[in-house]
């Protein structure tokens, strides 16, 4: 096993258990027959390219990556509505199988870039054949009109190199605008069908005791 095998192995597990620790608490939901807050979950090892790159622009020494470098395990939880959002964040405050060390709030505080999504970074433990081994992970929640902008801006980002020209900096600005005001229609839909559910519901029961 090389180097950069041997570096990564902890967090490739962290990020295979977490997915399947987070998205069967989408099945649970499921199965409760109740709306789920989570509608799909993601998760990567950040390739060595990008560590390497990120540990250069953020001058991290790469002996420091480990307690510096809080992403190399990420996973990414995906809502359908804002509100979803505090509720999978609250759920994962009350885990008991990892600490929160930080929480970013890009929600109510956007980067300039238009970004939005709550960032969540824990201490996650790895049960390794020499004992346990404490790394650091970050799990990113968002709407999904979030993620469909960051997902484009991401890819423009490596083309450009950060370095936008003037006009899709201003269109992507635009864009995460219009992302914003989905998110904000897609809220005011939510009500309407919980209202149109719970009129429904009391409908059935009345109907039931005549
Ligand atoms: P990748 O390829 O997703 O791994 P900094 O990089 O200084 O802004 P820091 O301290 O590393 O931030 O932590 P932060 O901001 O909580 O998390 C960085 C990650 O958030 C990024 O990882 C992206 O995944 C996401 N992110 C932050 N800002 C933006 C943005 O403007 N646009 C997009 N599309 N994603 C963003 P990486 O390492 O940059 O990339």
């Amino acid at each position: 096993m090389n180097h950069w095998d041997q570096f990564l192995a902890p967090y490739k597990q962290a990020v295979d258990e977490l997915k399947v620790k987070l998205k069967g608490m989408r099945g649970q939901f499921e199965q409760d027959h109740t709306h789920s807050p989570i509608e799909f979950v993601t998760g990567r090892v950040k390739p060595i390219a990008s560590i390497l790159d990120k540990a250069a622009h953020k001058r991290i020494p790469l002996d420091r990556l480990e307690t510096e470098m809080q992403d190399i395990a990420g996973v990414r939880m995906m809502c359908q509505f804002v509100d979803d959002i505090k509720t999978v964040v609250k759920m994962l405050r009350g885990r008991n199988d990892f600490t929160i060390v930080e929480e970013r709030d890009y929600i109510s505080h956007k980067k300039l870039s238009g970004y939005r999504s709550y960032h969540v970074v824990i201490e996650y433990p790895v049960q390794t054949i020499h004992g346990e081994k404490k790394i650091l992970a970050e799990i990113q929640i968002r709407t999904l009109a979030m993620n469909f902008w960051a997902t484009i801006e991401h890819s423009l980002n490596y083309k450009y190199k950060g370095l936008f020209p003037e006009e899709i900096k201003r269109r992507l600005q635009g864009a995460a605008e219009a992302a914003f005001r989905l998110d904000e229609e897609m809220s005011q839909i939510r009500e309407e069908v919980q209202e149109a559910q719970a009129y429904f519901t009391k409908n059935k029961e009345q109907n039931k005791n005549k």
